[in-house]
């Protein structure tokens, strides 16, 4: 395996950095993961691999179920992540799917002329139909909020790209992996393709999505320790209406206060971040616009009806989708205050973050730590997106005086805690396992217990986005 071996990043490909042999020698864990991986395939397919690619997860620090509304957030990449060893077969039209964990994920073989990519929407007529032979191996924990899904969808469209031998950049390849993964039929924002591709060692991100796509490093406080703790209740998103019901909703309050402010195109602002631009608000006035005129706690199908001036089967074919079409109550109070009080806390966050990087301040720190509480208080109240064993993580966070949040879409899944020191975290952690891990079903108990649970709750740094390794 090689790039241009002096040990430095080479661009490559789908315009992404391929990393040198002797810098992928240098993390053990990636280099032993890349040898299994190949092997591997070898073996399934008689042949070694072309190149391979690595896409991380994500924890999000602070912005959740905003992305969707065109807010800010501020993530960072996890060093689980999705690895894919891949050869281009271009004698036929073959996609070879093997997964390292085959009792889990069984094969797939299916003929790509048969099948419609997101990607080949955006190659156009560039695309060909070239075979393609894949080994999975995942270590990202699935529906936990660690953006496994968007990890596996970038990781499918970097490599597609570069087997169709396009020159993407990182942005670029961030857009059409979040356009690929609306067709699981989660009508997400962008956060997790966007960091999964921006991501960099050492350093969070604040991404931007409105005018476009934009990733800004922030600097995490120096000693600040951040834990992921996994509950272990599973939310498998696709297969639930959760969280495209808070994304009509979400939409419909848009509507509704678009059409109060008196904007003749108030059918087409679909996003509160457009609104908040169309009228020039700043963040306090589009909170009081809410308290204001969105006064009821739940609104009816009539209510809706009645306000936007259409009918109930416009209401349906216009603003709601497959799986939100049964929707009879909708809270548009509660989930526009949160997505607009959340958007003000990135903001905050991220300016704290700039201050304590040119010099510390024990109240800047402590206010961080408030952030995150509000941020999950506004989760569990007003979007109402908790779990009772992510309340039971909360409230040991809160007994060891730590900060903490659930991160990714909620409704079970990880939280994120942030210690003051490394010692502080193992302590922490430490706690976790006494009140929480050490009492789950015995089931759980047998498969984690033996690792000493140090694949459910870990102290995480911020690692590097997606890579390319050439064979
Ligand atoms: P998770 O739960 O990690 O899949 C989801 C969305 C994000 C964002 C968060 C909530 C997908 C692919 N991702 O993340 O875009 O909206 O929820 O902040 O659905
Ligand atoms: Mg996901």
């Amino acid at each position: 395996m090689t790039a241009n071996g002096n040990g430095t990043a080479q661009v490559l490909g789908a315009g992404i950095e391929v990393v040198a042999q002797q810098k992928l020698q240098q993390d053990s864990k990636i280099y032993e993961r890349v040898q299994q991986l190949g092997a591997f395939f070898k073996q399934q397919f008689g042949a070694d691999p072309d190149f391979f690619v690595r896409v991380p997860g994500r924890v999000n620090i602070i912005g959740e179920h905003v992305d969707y509304c065109g807010y800010s957030v501020l993530p960072m990449a996890v060093s689980q992540s999705i690895f894919l060893a891949v050869a281009k077969n271009p004698e036929d039209s073959q996609l070879q799917l093997r997964n390292l964990e085959e009792a889990k994920f069984p094969g797939y073989d299916a003929d790509l002329k048969t099948l419609r990519w997101g990607i080949q929407e955006n190659l156009g007529s560039q695309w060909k139909p070239v075979g393609m032979r894949i080994a999975v191996d995942g270590n990202v924990p699935l529906a936990a909020g660690l953006s496994s899904s968007s990890a596996m969808v970038s990781s499918a469209v970097l490599a597609t790209a570069h087997v169709q031998g396009k020159q993407l950049d990182r942005r670029e390849l961030a857009s059409i992996s979040a356009k690929c993964e609306q067709y699981i039929g989660t009508h997400s924002g962008g956060m997790d393709q966007a960091i999964a591709y921006l991501g960099r060692v050492g350093c969070a991100h604040h991404i931007e999505f409105h005018p476009k796509l934009k990733g800004t490093p922030v600097t995490l406080p120096a000693g600040k320790c951040f834990v992921v703790a996994n509950s272990l209740a599973q939310k498998n998103k696709a297969a639930s209406s959760d969280y495209n019901e808070r994304v009509v909703e979400c939409r419909l309050a848009t509507r509704w206060l678009a059409k109060r402010k008196g904007l003749i195109n108030w059918q087409d602002i679909v996003r509160f971040i457009d609104l908040e631009e169309a009228c020039q608000m700043d963040n306090e006035t589009f909170e009081k616009l809410i308290k204001d005129t969105l006064t009821k706690w739940t609104y009816t199908r009539a209510d809706i009806c009645e306000e936007l001036g259409v009918t109930e089967q416009e209401l349906e074919t216009k603003f709601l989708s497959a799986n939100t079409r049964h929707m009879e109550q909708f809270k548009l109070r509660q989930r526009a205050l949160h997505v607009i009080q959340e958007s003000g806390r990135v903001a905050k966050f991220r300016k704290i973050c700039e201050q304590l990087a040119v010099g510390p301040s024990k109240a800047g720190a402590k206010r961080l730590g408030e952030l995150m509480r509000q941020s999950h208080e506004s989760l569990r109240e007003l979007y109402e997106c908790s779990h009772p064993d992510v309340e039971r993580l909360i409230a040991i966070s809160t007994e060891q005086n730590v900060s903490a949040r659930v991160t990714g879409a909620g409704w079970g899944g990880c939280i994120v805690a942030m210690c003051d020191s490394v010692e502080a975290a193992d302590e922490y952690i430490n706690a976790l396992k006494r009140d929480y891990y050490a009492h789950l079903p015995a089931h759980l108990l047998e498969r984690h217990q033996p690792n000493n649970f140090c694949e459910v709750v870990f102290a995480t740094l911020p690692g590097n986005g997606a890579e390319l390794y050439i064979q």
